[in-house]
């Protein structure tokens, strides 16, 4: 084995978003892409001589391949040993979850999440650091400066190592383990959660249906579930992860989980039914005829933590800035530290290593806690399972409950998927140019109390993170915000995020659209999004 220093030319398209690169998988496919970020990467970060380095991913097509590359890059770059999940496995939280357990100096999760995969579709690679988590902005701001300046970077010849079987192998210096992708992160769940009342709650016709979407977790959702749990075999459905997702869009919303949300409205539905994305962070919880919004769902989780023996002392709670306040009402009622922050896990990560947050949410679906770094889609489902075998309540009637006790947050996001840069920058300077004239007008009868774009200092390190979506609020506590997209690959996804406050538990059943009606028709008054986006309707509503 020998060490290879290979002449290339720097691309300058390889800034991280919202989280790590995401590209369609021809870009990644370019001679020297994969191996450019990497060597970046590692030209960013000081002191791994030696140490330990965490390598998976969910599993789609481009999965293995970056794997072999990285293995080789690691060991000729120093690292005294690679943990790789098997089958190139990890999902992303169990790499959390690996890098914390065996003090990992970081990892590589391989994945654009709930983006679909497959030789014309998209990949992803994101830098975790030592705490589990996504690297912050001064991390990717580095990566990103390294990539622009790149001339070369190393690779050892050696040979792919087997992914497919559990084991040590040797790359020069380097200890290449295979793991089980699994173990760990089921482990982990085990000290959470009350197994035993779950188990019961099965054994007692308890009826559920886990939609892993062909992705990550299907794997941990048989194992954990099925098996650990007691959930008849089948209740974990699409559970085998492909390449492409059987050429699926694996994002757990009500409109690409169409085959679990069409059994969980039907009459025969199960009591509880829930997804998970390609990378398994993101999570839809859904009742019998009954959806729960991300937002509800942490603070549904926050308002009965005590349920689960592994949440007994919650010190705070964190929500991203789009998400609807509903667990700033927990938070308040409990006593609890809530923050708001921008959209991106990451922003989370240095709350929860000062133990000021607990609990941490977002709109984009994805909920998770300070026993990993990463949001976490199987975690929030077996929260809610321990909820439900707790509380031996139907998921409506927790719900509904809960708005009468706190008020419900009428909430929903608009997203327009793919439309033309130019016309999405356009509405947001024009938006943003004619804020500070908005304040104290009114709009549709509703007074703007505020009108900004939203800006972060972090309370531990004091970074400042600005231009994180526009905000008009108005005094009535309604709000809406206008942000476009970290993640998407095509053009531009421009989403709305709509909130109203309803105290008066008689206004709860209406329509959640119906109830937001007259804000979601402000939004295009004040921002001409049929205008900018030559679009007459959202292409996904949540
Ligand atoms: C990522 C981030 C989340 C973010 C979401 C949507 O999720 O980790 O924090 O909320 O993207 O971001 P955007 O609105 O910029 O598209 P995931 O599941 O894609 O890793």
């Amino acid at each position: 084995m020998s060490i290879k220093t290979v002449a290339t030319t720097a691309f300058d398209d390889q800034k991280p978003g919202t989280s790590g690169l995401r590209k369609r998988t021809p870009d990644f496919l370019r001679p020297h892409y994969v191996e450019n970020f990497i060597q970046s990467t590692f030209d960013s970060l000081e002191g791994f001589a030696g140490k330990t380095l965490v390598v998976g991913g969910d599993g789609r097509y481009g999965n293995r391949q970056a794997i072999q590359t990285i293995v080789k890059m690691a060991a000729a770059n120093g690292f005294g040993k690679v943990l790789v999940g098997q089958g190139g496995w990890l999902s992303t939280p169990a790499a959390s979850c690996v890098i914390r357990k065996y003090g990992a100096f970081g990892g590589f999760v391989l994945s654009a999440s709930h983006n679909p995969g497959g030789p014309n579709a998209d990949f992803g690679i994101k830098y975790n650091i030592g705490n589990g988590g996504p690297a912050p902005e001064k991390v990717t701001e580095a990566i990103y400066a390294h990539s622009k300046t790149i001339t070369e970077y190393k690779i050892t010849d050696a040979a792919d190592i087997d992914l497919d079987r559990c084991g040590n192998s040797q790359i020069g210096n380097t200890v290449v383990e295979v793991i089980d992708p699994v173990n760990d992160y089921a482990e982990l769940m085990k000290q959470l959660f009350d197994f035993e009342a779950i188990r019961a709650l099965f054994k007692s016709g308890f009826r559920m249906r886990f939609d892993a979407m062909h992705a990550i977790t299907g794997p941990y959702a048989k194992v954990i579930i099925e098996q650990q749990l007691g959930a008849p075999v089948g209740t974990v459905i699409n559970g085998i992860p492909s390449e492409d997702f059987n050429n699926g869009h694996p994002d757990p919303n009500l409109t690409y989980a169409e085959e679990l949300v069409a059994e969980m409205f039907s009459a025969n539905a199960p009591d509880f039914g829930a997804a998970s994305d390609g990378d398994g962070d993101r999570n839809m919880i859904l009742g019998n005829n009954f959806f729960v919004t991300p937002s509800d769902s942490l603070a549904l989780i926050a308002a009965n933590a005590k349920c689960a023996p592994g949440y007994q002392n919650i010190t705070g709670i964190a929500r991203s800035m789009p998400t609807s306040a509903a667990s700033d009402r927990v938070a308040a009622a409990l006593g609890l530290e809530c923050f708001e922050t921008p959209t991106g896990w990451k922003f989370f990560g240095n709350l929860m290593d000062a133990d000021r947050v607990t609990l941490c949410g977002e709109e984009s679906f994805g909920t998770g806690s300070n026993h990993v770094r990463e949001k976490d889609g199987l975690w929030a489902v077996l929260f809610w399972l321990n909820i439900l075998a707790a509380r031996k309540e139907s998921v409506e009637a927790i719900v509904r409950e809960h708005w009468a006790k706190y008020g419900r947050n009428f909430y929903s996001r608009h997203d327009y998927e793919g439309v033309d840069s130019a016309g999405a920058n356009t509405l947001m300077s024009d938006l943003e140019a004619k804020m500070p004239a908005l304040i104290g007008t009114a709009l549709n009868g509703m007074t703007i109390a505020y009108a900004d774009n939203f800006s972060y200092t972090d309370p531990i390190d004091g970074s400042v993170s600005t231009k994180q979506g526009l905000r008009i609020g108005f005094e009535d506590g309604s709000r809406i915000v206008f942000r476009l997209s970290g993640t998407g690959t095509q053009g531009a996804t421009l989403r709305l995020y709509v909130e109203r406050f309803e105290a008066d538990s008689a206004q709860h059943v209406q329509d959640t659209q119906a109830a937001l009606a007259n804000l979601i028709q402000t939004a295009d008054d004040v921002a001409g999004i049929k205008r900018h986006t030559g679009r007459t309707e959202p292409t996904v509503i949540t």
